[in-house]
């Protein structure tokens, strides 16, 4: 099954005004579509929704319940946003902002790839904020086509001691992509990652052909175009969803704490167990045993570097 095109124009006055339940699957700027089990169906926010917020860059998020209003036209006004189970959210570091990526997620994979670089200290951020957040991560190492065997399970080795499952993939020749379709079988499965790894790629082999029918919402509106980022989800015949993501270039915290960060890095508290001081922050304190161990090889050094940037970072917030 896939998501389908708009109501037809014949049905539009039977819709007009009809209050209705959807949850939303794509944003693109201040433009969504909300899916109400049967059709897709471009909306915008509505009311009190629709009014901006110094501190909040959206109101609607990818994977809202929400209560919406037909119009006329055929788009709909979303009147309400019902309560969520849980949201990931970053901070927009030049405007202060808060933007809510998604709400109501079962599991966030984290797609890295050899090009254009294993950038780990974004993964990082995207573990930290998901378990802050409650939501269970999974990470995706993709264009292993591009490696020599055994490099990828060696770069991911310290995530794998800590439980996080890893699917290997080239999402280009299908490789890995059964063992992933499995793991989103019934859930909503937010992907991020860099630009360029192939979240794009993966999606469309998991769901060929649902990309252009949701598209077809936004041709019709001709809106938000000039918009940066975007969510998109994308039914599976499984009953899975996949939302994939574009724009999301950096990553800040948004009200994650100290103890937070300090949970996604186990490894490191029980390091600290043997510094010398209690309150030690592992920066420049002597006889510190989290920096020995990272000079050692016991603990990842960029894991170590992450730490202490997202730490800083949350206490900070
Ligand atoms: N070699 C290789 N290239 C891939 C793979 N997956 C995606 N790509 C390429 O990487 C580029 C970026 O992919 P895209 O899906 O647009 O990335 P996105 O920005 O994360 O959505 C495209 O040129 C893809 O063809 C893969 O598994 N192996
Ligand atoms: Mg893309
Ligand atoms: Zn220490």
């Amino acid at each position: 099954m896939i998501f389908q095109g708009v109501a037809l124009p014949a049905l539009r006055e039977q819709l007009a005004q009809e209050t209705f339940e959807a949850r939303v699957v794509q944003t693109l700027g201040k433009w969504h579509a909300v899916w109400d089990g049967k059709h897709v169906r471009p909306a915008f926010p509505g009311g009190r929704l629709a009014l901006g917020a110094r501190h909040l860059k959206n109101r609607v998020a990818v994977g809202d319940y929400v209560t919406a209003r037909s119009q006329p036209g055929g788009e709909a006004l979303i009147e309400k946003i019902l309560p969520r189970r849980n949201k990931l959210s970053r901070k927009i570091t030049f405007s202060g902002q808060e933007h809510v990526v998604a709400a109501n997620i079962d599991l966030l994979a984290v797609m890295l790839a050899p090009n254009p670089g294993l950038n780990t200290s974004l993964l990082d951020r995207f573990l930290t904020a998901a378990l802050a957040a409650g939501i269970e991560s999974v990470i995706i190492a993709n264009k292993v086509d591009l490696l020599a065997p055994g490099e990828v399970s060696q770069a991911m080795a310290p995530y794998e001691r800590l439980g996080y499952q890893l699917f290997p993939m080239s999402a280009k020749n299908g490789k890995g992509i059964e063992e992933f379709r499995e793991r989103l079988a019934g859930r909503w499965t937010l992907l991020l990652g860099h630009t360029g790894v192939g979240k794009t790629t993966l999606t469309n082999f998991l769901a060929p052909g649902a990309r252009r029918a949701v598209g077809e919402v936004f041709e019709k509106t001709g809106k938000g175009k000039h918009t940066t980022t975007s969510a998109l989800a994308h039914m599976l015949e499984n009953g899975g969803v996949i939302v994939d993501t574009a724009g999301i270039r950096e990553f800040a915290l948004w009200e994650v704490t100290w103890r937070d960060v300090e949970a996604a890095f186990p490894e490191i508290v029980s390091a600290a167990r043997g510094c010398r001081f209690p309150d030690c922050r592992h920066s420049r304190e002597p006889d510190c045993a989290v920096r020995d161990a990272a000079a050692r090889g016991m603990i990842s050094e960029s894991r170590f570097e992450s730490y202490l940037t997202l730490i800083q970072e949350a206490e900070g917030s």
